[in-house]
């Protein structure tokens, strides 16, 4: 719920003070800012940043599946696959507008994204040489997504909160799809667990890492959540993806490639060994695996594609100018 917005005469003196008090009692009571509201200019540039960078990874996380979308086994794994792909799409538009709501704009965004100035999540950079890491992107990959994303539906700003809700029931399919692959491989020949097996122990680090920075590393994290726009830290998330994963791999019959990993009786959660924080750094600075490839894309896509934007833009004009 959002408080309503605080009036003041059109010519008068800007209160900042006060909205500035209004502003802390909606955090502080767990209501919703909205884009009509008053916010502190650090509360507008964080959300933009986090939104920009959510929307980058749906539209850049469209190249590594989308890679298998010509071969895919089967009919219906094409059909299953083609419609996640285009979800996130999907996903990406509804950010962008959340985004457009602060007063981003869109071009201006995908050129952040091209140029680097913004980033796009370190686990598409990786490759996906195999069909089997169509089912692992599926099984970890939206796996990490949801319980980072799950909490963002309680967000304080109502447009992304309300965004995440629809695309944490898409991620759920998602998820679903990459678990009964993964089963069916499962189910197949020594060289079809052998594949599974492999793709898990590509993925299972880099999606650790999807969290962000350890907690004492994270400068953004104290902010965003006393903000209210994050609900929990990087580390507490990440727990609660490794305890959620793990009886998952157990059940599929794969190995977690970390033999440290292991069940406190203590605390009733899993400990794990050391992230390699040298490759995320490296990851997110633009040297991983994929990262030149995938901006390359990206950059084709939006300059070969500019006719459709430049007859959609004309076309609208004529419509309003029609329309007046
Ligand atoms: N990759 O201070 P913090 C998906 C950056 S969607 C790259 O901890 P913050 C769906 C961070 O931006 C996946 N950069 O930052 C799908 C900051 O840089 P900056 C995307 C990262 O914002 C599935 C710096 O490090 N999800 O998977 C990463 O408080 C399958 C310091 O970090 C979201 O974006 C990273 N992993 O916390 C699609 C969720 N981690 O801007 C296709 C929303 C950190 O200061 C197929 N975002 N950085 O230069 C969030 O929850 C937060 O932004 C975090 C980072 C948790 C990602």
């Amino acid at each position: 719920m959002s408080a309503p917005a605080l009036e003041r005469p059109a010519d008068g003196p800007v209160d900042t003070a006060a909205l500035q008090q209004q502003f802390d009692a909606v955090i502080a009571a767990g209501h919703r800012i909205e884009p009509r509201d008053w916010m502190p200019e650090g509360y507008r540039k964080t959300l933009i940043r986090q939104i920009a960078q959510h929307a980058h990874s749906e539209i850049i996380g469209m190249q590594p599946e989308g890679d298998w979308l010509l071969s895919a086994p089967s009919l219906r794994r094409k059909a299953i696959l083609l419609a996640k792909v285009q979800d996130e799409a999907g996903h990406g538009m509804y950010l962008y507008s959340a985004a457009e709501t602060l007063g981003a704009d869109r071009a201006d965004l995908t050129d952040k994204l091209i140029t680097r100035k913004q980033k796009y999540s370190s686990i598409f950079n990786y490759p996906t040489p195999t069909y089997a890491d169509v089912g692992v992107i599926g099984w970890l990959v939206d796996g990490a997504a949801i319980c980072n994303q799950v909490p963002l539906c309680r967000s304080s700003y109502g447009p992304y909160a309300r965004a995440m809700i629809r695309v944490c029931k898409e991620e759920s399919f998602h998820q679903r799809q990459g678990y009964e692959l993964l089963m069916t491989m499962m189910r197949g020949t020594p060289e079809q667990r052998a594949m599974v097996q492999d793709a898990v122990d590509r993925w299972w680090w880099p999606s650790l890492m999807m969290f962000g920075p350890p907690d004492d590393d994270s400068p953004n994290s104290a902010q965003s959540m006393a903000w209210g726009i994050k609900r929990h830290s990087n580390d507490e998330l990440r727990q609660r993806y490794v305890d959620m994963s793990v009886p998952q791999a157990e059940v599929l019959g794969v190995t977690l490639p970390d033999p440290e990993l292991a069940l406190d009786p203590a605390t009733g959660r899993h400990r794990f060994g050391a992230i390699d924080w040298d490759e995320f750094k490296q990851v997110i600075s633009g040297s991983g695996p994929a990262n030149a490839e995938r901006i390359a894309r990206r950059r084709a896509a939006r300059d070969d594609n500019a006719w459709v934007t430049e007859a959609a833009t004309a076309y609208a004009a004529k419509h309003a100018a029609d329309a007046a």
